[in-house]
């Protein structure tokens, strides 16, 4: 009698990995891997050193339109809740969090994320320093309709910090902005950070820039979703054989990472293959859109959103718009 409990642990491919090497099989055919690999520990490491560099200004931009912004907007709206999804930046957090702690009188703050860890070491902490605040972590994933989040009393304040939105293309990014509507009530507010389009004020290569630092941070940043995937996947790539690139597409409106085959590389997904790339053959990791606002009323008014307000730095290289319903 065979115990199928006694099978060898290395030749289990347990769902998990089974449908993460499907993807990644798929995705390496057309070339496109998601940019939500980016993120184990080292990447979201990575990911910080990136908000710190001297090119990266949309982390620095959108923190000085928080500090400018987030007290007169907690008055004016004086929600009894603030729904962070993806619950990023502790620093932007804090921000919000101390502007909503002065206007209202006993808020809830319901951090929304797919880490079930990441919230838990969050909520600890906001607990400790704001013990005037109820925090109700909420696992969810934006790409999926919200978890029918009611906390605290109306109004809500739902914000999606970071430009976020970016990484998706239009029609994902209309379904989220559809989630947040579909969660929304008539009273309900939506703040959303979105990086800008080039333009006077704004160079490509300042863009460009930010994308492709001198220290090498995003570059790094990039390789590691290699390095991720080796892990979680079990796949072979030598990320040293791959540059960085960062390249901003026009047509689309989007910055592009890609990963360069320096001198050729062979990588296989066990049980599914060996894929080649020629010298020069690149795999895109990422696209970052940039908005403007008729491209964001576009966007928001397809999810049944109205923008009712927009502030930005002086040389409009950042923005963040309030919507409601
Ligand atoms: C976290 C998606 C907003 O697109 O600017 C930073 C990720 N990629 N540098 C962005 C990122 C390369 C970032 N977002």
């Amino acid at each position: 009698m065979t115990d199928p409990a006694a099978a060898p642990v290395e030749t289990r491919e347990d769902d998990e990995v089974g449908a993460l090497r499907d993807e990644v099989w798929d995705r390496l055919q057309r070339r496109r891997l998601s940019s939500r690999w980016f993120y184990d520990r080292r990447g979201s490491e990575l990911f910080e050193r990136i908000t710190r560099l001297p090119e990266y200004y949309p982390t620095r931009t959108e923190l000085a339109l928080l500090e400018a912004h987030a007290g007169p907007w907690m008055q004016r709206i004086r929600p009894g809740s603030v729904v962070e999804l993806g619950a990023g930046s502790a620093r932007k957090t804090r921000v919000i969090l101390d502007a909503l702690v002065e206007e209202v009188e006993s808020p809830v703050y319901v951090p929304l994320d797919v880490s079930a860890e990441f919230l838990r070491a969050t909520a600890e902490g906001l607990r400790t320093d704001y013990p005037q605040l109820r925090v109700v972590p909420e696992v969810g994933d934006l790409t999926r309709p919200l978890p029918v989040v009611r906390h605290g009393d109306p109004p809500a304040l739902f914000a999606l910090l970071g430009s976020t939105l970016g990484n998706f293309p239009p029609e994902m990014a209309i379904r989220i902005l559809g989630h947040v509507a579909r969660a929304m009530g008539a009273d309900d507010r939506f703040l959303m950070g979105a990086d800008l389009k080039p333009g006077p004020g704004k160079s490509v290569a300042e863009l460009v820039a930010a994308y492709d630092d001198a220290q090498g941070v995003t570059a790094e940043f990039n390789r590691n979703m290699l390095r991720v995937l080796n892990a979680r996947a079990g796949t072979d790539f030598d990320p040293e054989a791959f540059a960085h690139r960062a390249i901003w597409n026009e047509v689309e409106g989007w910055i592009e990472m890609h990963l360069v085959s320096r001198g050729g590389a062979t990588v296989t997904v066990p049980g599914r293959g060996a894929m080649e790339f020629a010298p020069g053959d690149s795999v895109r990791t990422e696209i970052s859109t940039k908005y403007d606002r008729a491209t964001l009323d576009h966007l928001f008014g397809e999810a049944g959103l109205e923008i009712v307000e927009e502030v930005a730095d002086p040389a409009r290289r950042y923005a963040m718009v309030l919507a409601r319903l």
